[in-house]
């Protein structure tokens, strides 16, 4: 059970301590003897250490932390800009310690310090661990990890001691061999306190949990499936046999059930990138009209451009979620989400357009109405909105692009170009209602060659036809702000008429080089183009837009 392989690793579970009422003390020093909770609609999300002597707990309804602490001071939490700020701040400084830093939620990390362990020892005689210990500690293990975990435990209280005197916070830390077991450590003594739990107390740190609920990464959806069967606690759960697991669970889930159940856990810690999606959802009053519905969803797309702006990635994918009531059969009130491919060039700006945002806008409408016969009554009880599949925001490539490639009028998604692609019903969370069937998927939507026009009847392309083409405009724009001169004999480049010159000048030398060379062929080869037609020339290309009548 205890093989000591599993013990070559030196894992730190660093929780910051009441997150987002801790930011705002931050902010705003007079709070911090205050009972403080923080309000996202009626629900206090959070509250600080001096509101939990009161009893105010997290996810608390505001009425019940007012009717036991009268003095409750509330801030609104509802703009997460600050705190996402200082938790990427937070992970940042954790990865003066390795690279190996895993973000979970906004104010978790897990940190593989195996490493800087390894460097450590050698430099170090006797070593004492920091904080407290858990657990039965009279039959360690001598495999070293002891010695390991030991040392771990002091380079956490040292991190721990930055974040307080770089960033003001305070935070709690779990020292173990596997993450699991320093994720329950970290929780063990809090505020601003740290445990370790030496491999040999594993087992014993999981049989302190109140019940099986509490097991991370167990999930509610298994709790409940083992309640049915009388398993809450987890020494029930440890004593279940494999094989009634792999009944009520099945084989995968069951073992993996059980290894927690023990305390075993192998999984990396893995390098967070950015988030693979940026979403944002609100639950709202039942909404029955149509406009009222795109207008919750304007703001909601609002918020979410600002969280996509500071990102500072494109999205290629964009979802609604919307969750029906369903007043005869409450329990099909569950969500369902679409989703389909954008245009990246709506994000070509520094800021959205407003023009770019109503080009959005309809889009999600369409998407809703996928989901939503508006014809019919509905009521939405709530409604979100994510983007997926990012893309870095391009460099030089663009201009580039913009000389060398013929350019076409585009959809501003990819719906009238690749059906397949880009509407397919989409699972979601295990508790949605998710209809995978042919009738939620787009209608069939005819191909258009390029400048095509389709009919006249009102269906999903028609709409999207309305939507104008942003590549004229952009290049239009280019022209007005160039100057027609040739490049220097020297050092600086000139700026090709097209190129916007403050752009440009940012550029490296090679890159100005070959967009100016480019602008010169493709003008040279044009202007013989219109000599031997002796009109103007029907090319689709950029040139068509650059040559002066
Ligand atoms: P937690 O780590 O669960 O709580 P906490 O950091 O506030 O308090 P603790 O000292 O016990 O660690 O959650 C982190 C933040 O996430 C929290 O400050 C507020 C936010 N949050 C929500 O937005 N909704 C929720 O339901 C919960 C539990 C937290
Ligand atoms: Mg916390």
């Amino acid at each position: 059970m205890n093989n000591v392989n599993d013990h070559l690793r030196t894992i730190i579970h660093v929780d910051i301590d009441c997150f987002y009422a801790q930011v705002e003390m931050i902010k705003n020093p007079s709070l911090m003897n205050l009972p403080l909770g923080i309000q996202q609609k009626n629900i206090v999300v959070t509250s600080n250490y001096v509101a939990r002597q009161y009893g105010v707990q997290k996810c608390m309804k505001i009425s019940d932390a007012r009717k036991i602490c009268s003095d409750l001071v509330l801030v609104n939490g509802e703009d997460l800009h600050d705190y996402r700020q200082m938790s990427y701040n937070v992970t940042a400084c954790l990865r003066n310690y390795s690279d190996l830093v895993e973000r979970l939620g906004l104010d978790e990390n897990f940190l593989d310090i195996t490493h800087l362990v390894k460097e450590k020892l050698h430099s170090n005689g006797s070593i004492n661990s920091f904080g407290n210990v858990f657990g039965d500690t009279s039959m360690l293990c001598d495999c070293g990890c002891t010695e390991r975990l030991k040392l771990g435990s002091q380079i956490a209280q040292e991190i721990r001691d930055r974040l307080r005197n770089e960033l003001g916070l305070t935070t709690c830390a779990g020292i173990a061999h596997n993450k699991l077991i320093a994720k329950i450590a970290c929780s063990k003594n809090k505020p601003n306190k740290q445990t370790i739990v030496f491999p040999n107390c594993a087992y014993e740190l999981l049989l302190s949990l109140e019940s099986v609920a509490n097991i991370p990464w167990l999930g509610h959806v298994t709790a409940q499936l083992l309640a049915q069967h009388n398993i809450t606690k987890v020494e029930e759960l440890q004593n279940t046999s494999i094989d009634l697991l792999k009944t009520i669970l099945g084989c995968d889930r069951a073992k993996f059930v059980r290894d927690l159940s023990l305390g075993n856990d192998l999984s990396p810690v893995k390098i967070s990138g950015k988030p693979q999606s940026i979403g944002i959802e609100d639950s709202c009053k039942a909404i029955s009209i149509e406009k009222e519905i795109e207008e919750k969803l304007r703001q909601l797309l609002n918020r979410l451009l600002v969280l996509v702006a500071e990102d500072g990635r494109i999205p290629k994918t964009l979802k609604i979620t919307v969750r029906k009531y369903d007043k005869h059969n409450s329990h099909l009130s569950g969500r369902e989400s679409r989703q389909c491919n954008i245009s990246t060039s709506l994000f070509n700006n520094l800021k959205m357009t407003e023009v770019n945002k109503n080009k959005l806008i309809s889009i999600i409408m369409i998407l809703f109405k996928k989901i939503v016969d508006t014809k019919k009554t509905f009521h939405i009880t709530l409604l979100g909105l994510s983007f997926t599949k990012f893309v870095e925001k391009p460099n030089t490539n663009i201009l580039k692009k913009f000389l060398s490639r013929n350019i076409e009028v585009q959809s501003v998604t990819d719906f009238a170009n690749t059906r397949e692609e880009c509407c397919t019903p989409t699972k979601v969370a295990s508790t949605s209602y998710v209809l995978d069937s042919p009738e939620f998927e787009l209608g069939p939507i005819p191909k258009r060659g390029k400048f095509q026009k389709l009919g006249t009847k009102r269906n999903l392309t028609n709409d999207l036809d309305d939507i104008e083409a942003p590549s004229k405009l952009k290049v239009a724009e280019l022209r007005l702000n160039s100057s027609d001169s040739l490049p220097d004999t020297n050092h600086n480049i000139s700026c090709p008429p097209n190129v916007n010159e403050e752009v440009f000048r940012e550029l490296p030398r090679e890159v100005q080089v070959e967009l100016w060379e480019n602008y010169r062929q493709t003008k040279d080869r044009d202007k013989q183009l219109i000599s031997r037609l002796g009109k103007r020339t029907k090319t689709n290309s950029i040139l068509h837009y650059m040559i002066h009548k």
